[in-house]
């Protein structure tokens, strides 16, 4: 007997859940299995004068267990509250982390690239006017990148042609903030101003009407097309391999003279020519230039003492060829399919 209740002590110690409880309940108490039962059915092959005096403690014992089941149970339930309730001691679930976006891993990729070499940068609205936007990059009026075509208008600002109140638009490059810079700062400067910027296009699987920049300025008092060069080149073997190729052939851009298109050797098949790089081996990347005298100008700087160069990239472009994925438009589709595949 009093095995049977020591047995049962060392059990309700461990005794862990509501559910140990009831299968200590089954194995001490239950009517077919239960070990008081077995032992009530023992006392009957007891001398009979004890008999009596074993019942009784028998029955002790069963009422003792089950006031301790009792009272374990109750205090359990005392601790998760009424029915239905939340059960403040079970561990929480983890909350679902957002994933970064593949065109955020791209900017903030280039944008510590810049910073680590001492560049700022900068953000600013994307509703532009037509002076940062176009003037002051020695873009006239009449210039075809201002264009209804490839220009998104606010509030119906289209301007007219001869003249009338200023434009306001959506920009369709970041450098009006690289313009306001210069307005209220003095060279010697480096910066860049990565953000979304809007054309008036179809979409297909290269072209998006919003997609994102960065663009990168350096204005010094000695800066040559060298300076460029190196920062560029820099700059590609960080953001793709450290044994890119990359090759700067001769363009043309209003903003910048001389002008240049910078290629990298071919992502997908490292120059020796495949479908991407259309057999070529190489891939165009960015476009770049010595700042136009005519833009230091507008800015208010001293062209024939200051000396610049300037950059700008799709991020998009490079967030395709460096995550292979097939379809701009896909970065734009807020689909968890793709996001969910990049880092939190
Ligand atoms: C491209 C390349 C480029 C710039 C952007 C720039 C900015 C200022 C002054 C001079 Cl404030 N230039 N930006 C220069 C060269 C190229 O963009 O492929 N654009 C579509």
């Amino acid at each position: 007997m009093s095995a049977l209740r020591e047995a049962f002590c060392a059990d309700l110690e461990r005794a862990a859940s509501t559910r140990d409880l009831q299968d200590l309940r089954d194995r001490y108490l239950g009517r077919k299995r239960g070990r008081l039962v077995a032992l009530l059915k023992t006392l009957a092959g007891a001398p009979p004068e004890r008999r009596r005096a074993l019942g009784q403690a028998a029955n002790a014992l069963k009422q003792e267990i089950e006031g301790e089941l009792t009272a374990r149970r109750e205090a359990a339930e005392k601790r998760r509250g009424p029915a239905g309730a939340v059960d403040a001691t079970l561990p929480g679930r983890a909350p679902a982390l957002g994933h970064r976006h593949p065109l955020s891993l791209v900017r903030e990729e280039m944008e510590s690239i810049f910073s680590a070499i001492g560049f700022e940068i900068l953000e600013g609205p994307e509703a532009e006017d037509d002076y940062h936007n176009f003037e002051a990059l020695n873009m006239p009026a009449a210039h075809p990148a201002r264009d209804m075509q490839d220009t998104l208008y606010l509030d119906g600002s289209i301007p007219a042609p001869g003249g009338g109140r200023p434009a306001t638009l959506l920009r369709t490059h970041t450098s009006g903030m690289q313009i306001r810079y210069m307005e209220t700062h003095e060279p010697p400067i480096r910066i860049i101003a990565p953000g979304l910027v809007y054309r008036r296009d179809t979409p297909d699987l290269t072209h998006s009407p919003m997609f994102q920049q960065v663009e990168g300025l350096l204005v010094g008092e000695t800066v040559t097309m060298g300076d460029l060069k190196g920062t560029l080149e820099h700059f590609l073997r960080a953001l793709f391999d450290d044994d890119t190729r990359v090759e700067f052939r001769p363009s043309f851009f209003p903003y910048t003279e001389p002008s240049t298109e910078v290629f990298i050797t071919c992502v997908f098949c490292h120059g020796d020519g495949c479908a991407v790089c259309k057999q070529t081996g190489w891939i165009e990347i960015l476009g770049a230039g010595m700042v136009h005298p005519a833009v230091f100008e507008a800015v208010g700087y001293d062209a024939e003492r200051f000396s610049g160069w300037a950059f700008g990239i799709g991020i998009d472009r490079v967030a395709l060829l460096k995550y292979r994925v097939d379809d701009i438009r896909r970065f734009y589709g807020n689909d968890l399919h793709l996001l969910e595949q990049f880092p939190s």
